[in-house]
């Protein structure tokens, strides 16, 4: 590359993230040379008809593209309009977001069969009580039994949430007896996984369903085998075999890079690769090897979901979210990252090879050209991982370049699950969410909103989940959080219980009452089903209202950018919950299929979807929306208790 193109391409990392450590690293990387996707986003614009899903190419007597400024001036060769095309993109969406998550589930419950039967002896069933709690939440009998008995039961009952053709997938049973009625009366209830996607990409194929609204209440059914079948599966057989999380102090953020350790960071989605290498990175004959070649010990930590998963369920440190995955590499003190499936750019083969970083891949279903393969099989684990040590340890004695390591270390409380919430604000001999429904009623809590999701190129690095989640915690909104987000409010310090000063009076004095953070970090996407449990949980408990949709809860995923996201807020609005996506959404305004998404679905008795980019008026939205649902409810209490709004905030600001 010309020295001048270099200095062409060289941007203010401060405008594109609000992570310093990250911003260190892209500085560096790009003094060094080295592009990242911070810079290709901004090279590279995205498509205006694309954005707006107004192009189809679903079949070659196209691909045709519509004029997103006049939609309904053109139809494609086959006469498609905006709203069959902009539905089946959508549908195709929800498709792959759904698989990616029910055959992440699906590769835990391949484990679950696995270990109960016999069959491995590197992994146990850890939590006993929570087996006998999910048996039970879907009829199995546990009382007087054996507890392999009932996970035989449990492996048996689950396994339908994939294959069953007819029927109603095993969770259904936990979804409030109101919000199950709408659905069968939409006939959105979810038969099994796999039937839910075929049918979805048989749909939405050349030629069959052109009816927006037909196609999406078949977006409304897949996405439910994601969110009640696939996700909730990951998670709760997770937390059968590796343990319910349970709060515990955690760090985040590069600083937890050692550079006089062996530094090995597992990045993905599948916490039998993160159990597995957490196993082999503890091991005292590796440490050996390791300080054998001089090193202090090996340093393990996680990336994006699977480190996420860790973080709250064993206190891994997390080195950062989806978007400082190239950065974290110009560290140059990352001696292996492995990585198994979603998320993983292809560029870090690349920036790996620029840094000297042993990149090897683990999954047969995510092979990357540039990395070395080492497959990752359940019946043998450490075969794989203490290979990848090996190879770690081989790098540190010869590691190439300078070690700079951006010394930004985030504390905060993490591990929070839904069992969790019900004893901390129940009490240990009586779990309930109680306590939780009644601070709503009263007004000390305003809602509960859910803000999840990846960090996006196209929109400052962590910004809008920070300010977002601020200006909701001032309003008096508990947050809890998954995923990327979570690890922008732990960077943050949002994640500790000292931030409850950020909080509205109504929610600092809960927060202070039973010590906890105004933010609950939850786990990965997967574990979003925790938040669906949450809100089955405050139904059943009684006080606000019969249904999902009745509660003054809010979903947002501000800076999102991935498929499976589409999945999870579909999930999310088919249970009945408003929810708010950041960045671009892929429908026109104006358009049917977008007025179905953004109302007509709210008046069927679900959620609906909304869109802002600016955080603030994110927050408006959704404090709007609760407020709605608790003036609905009759809670909204005497005028004088009204929660400092928006427009107070503003008021107060310009004083
Ligand atoms: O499943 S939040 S960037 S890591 S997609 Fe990916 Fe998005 Fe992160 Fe996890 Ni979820
Ligand atoms: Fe064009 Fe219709 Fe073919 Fe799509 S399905 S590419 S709109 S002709």
């Amino acid at each position: 590359m010309m020295a001048e193109e270099k200095v062409k391409k060289q941007m203010d990392f401060r405008e594109v993230s609000t992570c310093e450590a990250t911003i260190q690293m892209l500085q560096k990387a790009a003094s060094e040379g080295f592009e990242t996707a911070f810079q290709r986003a901004a090279d590279m614009k995205a498509c205006p008809i694309g954005a707006d899903s107004a192009c189809c190419k679903h079949c070659f007597m196209g691909p045709c593209r519509l004029n997103p400024k006049d939609p309904y001036a053109k139809v494609g060769v086959c006469g498609a309009t905006i709203d069959t095309i902009a539905a089946r993109n959508f549908a195709r969406m929800v498709a792959s977001g759904c698989a990616a998550h029910t055959d992440h589930g699906m590769s835990m419950l391949d484990l679950f069969r696995e270990v109960v039967h016999g069959k491995i002896s590197d992994y146990q069933i850890k939590d006993e009580e929570k087996l006998r709690n999910v048996a039970a939440s879907i009829d199995i009998e546990v009382v007087g039994r054996e507890t392999m008995e009932i996970a035989k039961d449990l492996y048996q009952e689950l396994e339908r949430t994939y294959t069953q053709v007819e029927g109603e997938i095993p969770f259904a049973k936990r979804v409030p007896a109101k919000t199950l009625e709408t659905w069968r009366k939409l006939g959105i209830v979810p038969r099994g996984a796999m039937r839910e996607i075929m049918e979805i990409m048989h749909r939405s194929h050349m030629g069959v369903d052109q009816d927006y609204e037909n196609i999406v209440k078949q977006c409304s059914r897949t996405a439910l085998a994601d969110g009640w079948g696939g996700s909730m599966v990951a998670t709760e057989i997770s937390d059968i075999l590796f343990g319910t999380p349970k709060p515990l102090v955690a760090g985040v953020n590069m600083g937890f890079l050692k550079e006089e350790a062996v530094n090995i960071i597992v990045h993905g989605h599948e916490p039998n690769l993160f159990e597995s290498m957490i196993a082999s990175a503890n091991d005292p004959a590796n440490i050996e090897k390791a300080k054998a070649i001089g090193a202090a010990g090996i340093n393990l930590l996680g990336m994006c979901c699977s480190g996420a998963e860790v973080l709250g369920r064993h206190g891994v440190p997390h080195a950062g979210n989806f978007m400082s995955t190239e950065a974290v590499i110009a560290t140059g003190a990352v001696d292996a990252m492995a990585v198994d499936v979603q998320c993983i750019m292809q560029a870090l083969a690349k920036m790996s090879e620029c840094y000297g970083t042993k990149f090897f891949t683990t999954n047969p279903r995510a092979k990357i050209h540039g990395a070395m393969h080492i497959e990752f099989h359940e019946h043998t684990p450490r075969a794989c991982t203490d290979k990848v040590v090996e190879m770690a340890i081989e790098r540190f004695q010869n590691r190439p370049g300078r070690v700079v390591i951006p010394q930004r270390r985030d504390m905060g409380i993490h591990g929070f699950s839904h069992e969790y919430v019900n004893y901390m604000l129940g009490g240990s001999f009586r779990g309930s969410y109680k306590p939780l429904n009644d601070n709503i009623i009263n007004g000390r809590i305003r809602g509960v909103a859910g803000v999840v999701g990846c960090t996006n190129p196209r929109v400052r690095q962590d910004y809008v989940h920070v300010e977002l989640v601020k200006e909701l915690i001032r309003n008096n909104v508990l947050v809890v959080q998954t995923g990327c987000s979570q690890i922008a409010l732990a960077k943050a310090g949002l994640c500790k219980p000292d931030a409850a000063v950020l909080a509205g009076d109504g929610l600092r004095e809960v927060c202070e009452t039973v010590g906890m953070p105004p933010v609950l970090s939850l786990g990965s996407c997967v574990d979003n089903t925790r938040i669906l449990i949450a809100c089955a949980e405050m139904v059943r408990v009684g006080g606000l209202g019969e249904s999902i949709a009745d509660l003054p809860v809010a979903g947002a995923a501000p800076e999102y950018m991935s498929e499976k996201a589409i999945s999870i807020g579909q999930y999310f609005v088919a249970s009945g919950v408003y929810t708010i996506f950041g960045v671009t959404f892929p429908t026109i305004e104006g358009t049917k299929f977008h007025n179905l998404l953004f109302n007509g679905l709210e008046e069927l008795g679900c959620g609906k979807w909304d869109f802002a980019v600016e955080p603030h008026e994110m927050a408006r939205k959704m404090i709007a929306h609760i407020d709605k649902k608790r003036e609905a409810l009759g809670i909204m209490g005497k005028k004088e208790r009204k929660l400092f709004s928006m427009e107070d905030r503003r008021a107060m600001d310009a004083m």
